[in-house]
């Protein structure tokens, strides 16, 4: 178990090929949702697939501290005690949620309309992402929330129980997490709320809502809840994360020879944006067995070698993948040709700005890469090898570990401790598959 505090590098070996089969980590969309919504209940929900990584901990640690009995039983397996709509209890200190804006985002919503105050934090990187995209909006539905200046968390929210009402809100930037926001907290108004989006984005938490009986009714681009429903215990299989998935299919396509069946992956059209952007690039990807588990479609994804080519990356696809630019920039930097990505502007306000990072990381390899206010312009070619600095980025990080197998020297990614966030067991399924990764621990 590592500490906050330890340092962790990654050494990459470069070359080399990915083959074998995987079922990486649960998704962690998911994981997060499925112990808001376990929580707040009637009955005991058991879920499987949990991603037992530090953001949904963060979650699954906050509603142990408001109360809730959530037993941990090993192996993604977690057993919650629903205490009901109105039994949170007020924590007795700030709910302390890491690096994980989708717990702090979800939650401001959920416990705006709750009888009892209380404060939100995070880390370094989380005490700097904008909060006032949900806080905005929340305060129209009457909730009291105080941030910094800059809008930024910590989060003081004063419960407001009984006081909030419903809303008509058209999100500014196509956002699950403030649509989520917005759902959890209707939850707790009086009247309708309706959240429009701009563009499709993950819907996990409207479908676990209905999983849970809870109605949210959804027409094209809107969807819409009120406070008249009960959450009923359920079970959860929660699929791998497709955004760690995603990890192996770049790396499985740019490194010759490959061949990866990666088992039981959540396909969920809000969030397959990689697969579609990979084939345009000419990836070699086979979904298999197609399945559909908890009201989630399912399946398991064969990927071999391909020579990808650059393209222009459809702007519609850009929700669809939002998490999956770092990853897909290194496919760019392997294919032939220049691709070109735009209209994600939103990548500058994540854990890291996937935007200048990778960017500066992708030049530190020789990469002909060039930031652009809301996207970058990538000539492919070859990689070279080099110092690469992740600004504590899970995903920034992994990234360029699977630049390895295409670069042509060794690669050392600095800051990795965070892939603990979201995906623990990255290093050892990376390694399994085939990447020559070790890692170096520093107190
Ligand atoms: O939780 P966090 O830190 O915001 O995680 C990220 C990630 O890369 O893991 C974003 F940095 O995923 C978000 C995602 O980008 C998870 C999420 C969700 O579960 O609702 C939605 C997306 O964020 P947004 O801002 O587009 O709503």
């Amino acid at each position: 178990m590592t500490t906050m505090t330890t340092k962790i590098t990654f050494h990459i070996q470069n070359g080399g090929q990915l083959n074998g089969q995987a079922r990486v980590a649960g998704d962690k969309s998911m994981s997060h949702r499925s112990i808001m919504l376990g929580s707040l209940a009637r009955g005991v929900t058991h879920v499987t697939g949990f991603l037992e990584a530090e953001d949904a901990l963060a979650t699954l640690q906050a509603f142990r501290d408001m109360g809730v009995v959530i037993e941990q039983l090993g192996d993604g397996c977690v057993t919650i005690h629903g205490v009901g709509k109105s039994g949170l209890k007020a924590p007795t200190k700030p709910l302390y949620l890491g690096n994980s804006g989708t717990s702090m985002r979800l939650l401001s919503g959920l416990l705006a309309g709750q009888d009892f105050d209380c404060v939100l934090t995070g880390d370094e990187s989380l005490s700097k992402r904008p909060m006032k995209r949900v806080t905005e909006p929340l305060a129209k539905m009457g909730a009291v929330i105080k941030t910094s200046e800059a809008g930024t968390s910590p989060l003081y929210i004063i419960g407001q129980a009984s006081k909030l009402h419903g809303i008509d809100y058209t999100m500014p930037m196509a956002s699950a997490q403030v649509k989520s926001c917005l759902l959890l907290a209707g939850m707790f108004a009086q009247g309708e709320t309706t959240v429009t989006e701009p563009a499709p984005t993950r819907d996990h938490t409207e479908r676990m809502l209905n999983g849970f009986g809870y109605h949210v009714s959804q027409q094209g681009n809107q969807a819409s809840i009120n406070a008249n429903g009960q959450l009923t215990a359920c079970d959860i299989d929660v699929p791998s994360d497709i955004s760690s998935a995603a990890f192996f299919l770049v790396g499985a396509s740019i490194a010759p020879n490959s061949n990866v069946l990666l088992k039981h992956v959540g396909i969920n059209p809000t969030r397959t944006g990689v697969i579609d952007i990979l084939r345009l690039m000419g990836a070699n990807i086979e979904i298999l067995n197609e399945r559909e588990v908890g009201g989630e479609p399912v399946a398991d994804l064969r990927v071999t070698s391909s020579q990808l080519k650059g393209i222009a990356i459809p702007e519609h696809l850009v929700p669809l993948a939002i998490d999956e630019f770092p990853i897909l920039f290194i496919a760019a930097a392997c294919a032939t040709g220049e691709t070109t990505l735009t209209g994600a502007e939103e990548l500058r306000v994540k854990e890291s700005d996937r935007i200048q990072v990778m960017a500066d990381g992708l030049q530190t390899l020789g990469v002909n890469a060039k930031a652009t206010p809301d996207g970058m312009i990538i000539q492919g070619g070859s990689m070279g090898g080099g110092v690469i600095e992740s600004h504590g980025d899970h995903r920034i990080a992994m990234a360029f570990a699977i630049a390895g197998l295409r670069a042509n020297a060794p690669i050392t990614i600095l800051d990795c401790a965070n892939v603990n966030t979201s995906f623990p067991q990255f290093k050892a399924i990376a390694a399994n598959l085939g990447l020559t990764l070790t890692s170096q621990e520093e107190a």
